[in-house]
This record gives C-alpha cells, structure tokens and sequence, in this order.
C-alpha cells in the first residue's frame, strides 16, 4: 500500500468518523398492525426496516378498528394501519414521507395512500408506476395533498398510461382536483 493509498483512506475514515451523529439517530418504532396473509404489507415492512425503522409487527385478521382507533376514515384505508410517533400511517406511505412527517411534525392524524396504487413502496410490479399521493388526514378526517408521485416515463419517450388500480373515491378526487387546480394556477 503506498503513501496515496494510505492518504485517501485516512481521508475516507475521517470522513465516515465525521457523520456518527446522523447515523446513530434513531428513528421511532413504527408498529404495524396488518393481516397475517397479506404479502404486500410485509414488502412493505422490509421497506421501512430498509429505511433505518425498527418495525414491531401485530397480526390481525381486520385492521380496520386500528384505522378507527387512530382517526382514519375508512375512504381512506388500505391494507394495513401503522403508527409511529402518535401518527397513524395508512398503506402503502413511502419512508420518505414518514421521515418528513417526523420532521415537519404537523398536527394531523397522520398520512394515508388510499387503496394499493402499483409503484408504492411494497407494490412493485416490475418497472410499472401508476400515480399516487400521499395525503395528511387532519384530526377531522378530512384530506390535504401531502406529496405527489407521478407515473415514470419508460425511456423510449412514450408515457405509458396505465389503469389505475385503486379506484379513488369522491373525497380524494375532489382533493386531486383541487390540487391539480392549483398547480394550473402557480
Ligand atoms: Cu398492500
């Protein structure tokens, strides 16, 4: 080993030494409550224990009374109901998001991605990405646009319109209208 070598890994060491504050934060224990025979919950699961979060799992053949429990209306539920930090997280909500929900803190009753939209976190299917959002259930139940996640393009310049799976219902639609209403607007 000569003299660069030894440089540039006294450089990397310093450099991994210089960060133990961000890796050694914890994050919170997401307990999820999920039905024993659902497959793309435990995808879901491995994504968030991916992610840096300690996972505690309860099987439950209904997971509808914990979706009550913590104040998410049934229009808005999935396949499974989490919570972390006092926040309930309903389906299919990428890491990412729960990391800024920690983060932001705001007061609601948590976040929810309504039914099982192909390309969220634990629905993969191949390259597909049907379009989906992310929205913050307030303490009253009702919806706000948290973050959007848009179809990908495939590379070969064509937009590949897919069916969307989960049929939205009139609530999140009329949220997505407002929201594309004021995306036309800024
Ligand atoms: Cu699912």
């Amino acid at each position: 080993m000569n003299r660069r070598t030894l440089l540039s890994l006294a450089a990397a060491a310093a450099a991994v030494a210089s960060v133990p504050t961000l890796a050694k934060t914890t994050l919170p224990q997401v307990e999820v409550f999920k039905n024993p025979d659902c497959g793309c919950c435990g995808v879901w699961v491995d994504h968030l224990k991916a992610a840096g979060f300690p996972v505690k799992v309860h099987e439950t053949p209904d997971t509808s009374a914990v979706r009550k429990r913590l104040g998410i209306p049934d229009e808005f539920g999935s396949c499974h109901t989490a919570v972390v930090a006092g926040y309930a997280l309903e389906g299919h909500v990428p890491a990412g998001e729960v990391k800024r929900l920690l983060a932001k803190k705001p007061l609601a009753a948590g976040l929810s991605v309504p039914g099982m939209p192909v390309g969220s976190p634990g629905m993969e299917v191949g390259s597909r990405k049907d379009p989906y959002q992310v929205l913050l259930i307030d303490k009253a139940g009702r919806a706000s646009v948290f973050s959007s996640y848009s179809s990908v393009n495939r590379g070969n310049g064509l937009q590949v319109k897919l069916p969307v799976t989960a049929k939205p219902d009139k609530k999140t639609l009329d949220v997505r209208q407002r929201s594309e209403a004021r995306r036309r607007v800024t």
